[in-house]
């Protein structure tokens, strides 16, 4: 054993890989939110949802109810956790005031 070593036994120090500490670059996930079709919601009720939750202009809220209506479910807006959260409660609140039976969901994007 080298003096150097022994050195370091004695003083209880030993030799480690000390890795540098990287920045943190984890971006958050993100979520889609989405609506579902049903067969009793009014179409006109659901524009308004997109317009006035997803801050969609008329002809684009058109669009998006028609694709859910069409193909069975359909995105509204990418957001983080806590946002894509409160959007989908907000949706889940005005539907039940209105008594529809209207579903919003969030997947992980
Ligand atoms: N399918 C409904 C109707 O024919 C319209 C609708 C569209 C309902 C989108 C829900 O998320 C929905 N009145």
């Amino acid at each position: 054993m080298s003096e150097h070593e022994q050195d370091n036994e004695e003083n209880g120090v030993f030799d480690l890989a000390v890795e540098e500490a990287r920045p943190e670059v984890k971006k958050p996930p993100l979520y889609r939110v989405l609506l579902l079709n049903d067969d009793y919601t009014p179409m006109e009720f659901v524009v308004d949802i997109l317009e006035s939750v997803f801050g969609m202009e008329r002809t684009r809220a058109t669009q998006v109810m028609l694709e859910v209506h069409t193909k069975g479910k359909g995105v509204c807006g990418v957001y983080n956790y806590e946002i894509a959260e409160t959007k989908v409660a907000q949706v889940m609140s005005i539907a039940k005031q209105h008594q529809h039976p209207l579903l919003c969901t969030m997947e992980e994007s």
